[in-house]
C-alpha cells in the first residue's frame, strides 16, 4: 500500500508516509522552513520574511483537511481489469490552541548610544506580541 496526499488545504503542512508494514499511513506534520533576508547591522529595516513559515498557529488556521489516497503498490496482472486499486478517504485535523510565549518583533535590536547619556533617558523601545487571541481560554 502507498499513501498520498492527493488534495486538501493541508498539503503544504502535513505529509504522509507508509509504515514499513505497508500497512498504514502515517500522517505527520512539514518540517518548518522559515527563510529569512539578509541583515545588514544597524538596518532594521532589511529583515524581510521572505516566505511564510507553515508552522501549525490556531491563531490563523484553525483546521485543515487532508484528501488521503491508498493506493495498492503491487498489481495482480490476473486482476488488472477489477480495478480501481486504490480508496480516498478525508482527514480533517483540528488545530488546538496553546499558550503561546510572548515574541519580539526583532531576533536582535542593534543600538547606538553616545557614551555621555544621561542616567534614565530612553534610548529603544522593544516590542514582544502576545501571539495569542485576546479571548484565549488558556490563560
Ligand atoms: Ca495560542
Amino acid at each position: 500500500m502507498k499513501y498520498t496526499i492527493i488534495d486538501g488545504d493541508g498539503r503544504d503542512s502535513f505529509d504522509i508516509s507508509t509504515d514499513p508494514t505497508n500497512q498504514f499511513g502515517i500522517i505527520t506534520i512539514k518540517k518548518w522552513w522559515g527563510v529569512f533576508g539578509f541583515l545588514r547591522m544597524g538596518d532594521i529595516s532589511d529583515l524581510t520574511v521572505l516566505s511564510p513559515p507553515q508552522r501549525l498557529d490556531f491563531e490563523s488556521k484553525r483546521s485543515y483537511t487532508l484528501k488521503v489516497e491508498g493506493a495498492n503498490t503491487h498489481l495482480d496482472p490476473r486482476f488488472l481489469s477489477r480495478g480501481p486499486f486504490s480508496d480516498v478517504t478525508i482527514v480533517h485535523v483540528s488545530v488546538e490552541d496553546v499558550d503561546e510565549p510572548p515574541d519580539f518583533d526583532s531576533p536582535f535590536y542593534f543600538v547606538e548610544v553616545p557614551e555621555d547619556l544621561e542616567i534614565g533617558t530612553v534610548f529603544k523601545t522593544v516590542f514582544a506580541r502576545d501571539p495569542d487571541v485576546a479571548n484565549n481560554s488558556i490563560r
